[in-house]
């Protein structure tokens, strides 16, 4: 063999090499999440991930961290906004302080059925996108919990009885709730509720059915009143310069597949709704619809919220809610 075929057999198995070994360009991404695997908006960011693995033949991976393993549910916005993490899940209302646009949804008895849910995320959307967009972020879809209603270890015939509770709050709405209705507050994230639960720092919380089964809770409590009070949202971004650094075809990966895990979340939801009450009454818990009374006094609180919200949002929140409602 002379010389010159030598080197085209080398050139040959290097470039070989490179095309099986190296995808230059790959990039592996973290998702964190503050949800146990089991739970279905974890369940759709592994398909998610999935889905953009396949859709790029694994040019683009992305690693979800469930339960709050890699941030907890308050930090990762902001990890995801300082580029720790390149995408992110979290619930809205957690970050309503820079924005009331994202404590929209968690404003009592404004949308509680998916529908109503779906017409005030229409209605929000634009808002919502353009306050992640100054802060560095770029949203991809968002996915609803099931209606949030009261857990107790007691009868809740009124608001009355929720005074001196020690109440579980996972944002502000739940902590003013409890100011109004003169219950303790204490703010509890979700992977740390089974613990909150099981020492007795929390005897009374509002909150989905989902989260209800997520974390065991007829271990302590005995009552759920299916108030249906208002339907959060998780919201899954990503970094903007990260997103911005993928190439057109990847971005399109990305973007198809935040499109279809949307459409899963929401059917997800709805679908779930009815199975989480189901596993709540096959371990023991009471189910129960709201009596008259503590509707009423809901509503009243509602209220209030309603009021705080509308002060703080000013004409832009006012805009939303009339295109809302129209
Ligand atoms: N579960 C989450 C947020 C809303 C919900 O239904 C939680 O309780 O933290």
């Amino acid at each position: 063999m002379n010389v010159t075929a030598k080197f085209a057999r080398w050139g040959l198995a290097a470039a070989t090499l490179l095309a099986t070994t190296a995808p230059s360009f790959a990039a592996n991404w973290v998702l964190p999440s503050a949800y146990p695997p089991a739970n279905y908006h974890v369940e759709n960011l592994n398909q998610f991930a999935k889905d953009i693995d396949t859709a790029t033949k694994g040019e683009l991976k992305i690693t979800v961290h469930p339960n709050a393993s890699l941030f907890k549910a308050p930090d990762i916005k902001r990890a995801v906004q300082t580029g720790q993490a390149q995408v992110g899940e979290v619930l809205l209302s957690l970050h309503e302080n820079e924005n009331p646009v994202f404590g929209l949804d968690v404003v009592p008895f404004l949308a509680t059925s998916f529908e109503q849910s779906k017409k005030l995320y229409a209605a929000s959307k634009p808002a919502i996108e353009q306050a992640l967009d100054k802060q560095g972020l770029k949203l991809l879809y968002t996915t609803p919990w099931p209606p949030q209603g009261i857990f107790t270890k007691k009868d809740v015939s009124s608001v009355a009885d929720l005074k001196g509770l020690k109440w579980r709050a996972y944002n502000v709405g739940t902590s003013r709730i409890a100011e109004i209705v003169g219950a303790q507050p204490v703010t509890v994230q979700a992977a740390e509720l089974p613990q909150a639960l099981a020492t007795g720092v929390v005897d009374g919380l509002m909150t989905s059915s989902a989260t209800g089964v997520d974390s065991k809770i007829w271990e302590s409590l005995t009552h759920y009143y299916d108030t249906q009070a208002w339907i959060p949202k998780n919201a899954i971004f990503v970094n903007k310069a990260a997103f911005a650094a993928l190439d057109p075809a990847t971005q399109k990966a990305v973007t198809d597949a935040a499109a279809a895990a949307e459409a899963r979340g929401w059917a997800l939801a709805a679908e779930k709704t009815a199975s989480y009450m189901d596993t709540l009454k096959k371990n023991g818990m009471q189910v129960l619809e709201p009596s008259a009374e503590l509707k009423s006094g809901l509503a009243e609180v509602g209220a209030k919220l309603t009021e705080d919200w509308s002060k703080k949002a000013g004409a832009e929140g006012q805009a939303i809610l009339d295109a809302y409602k129209k």
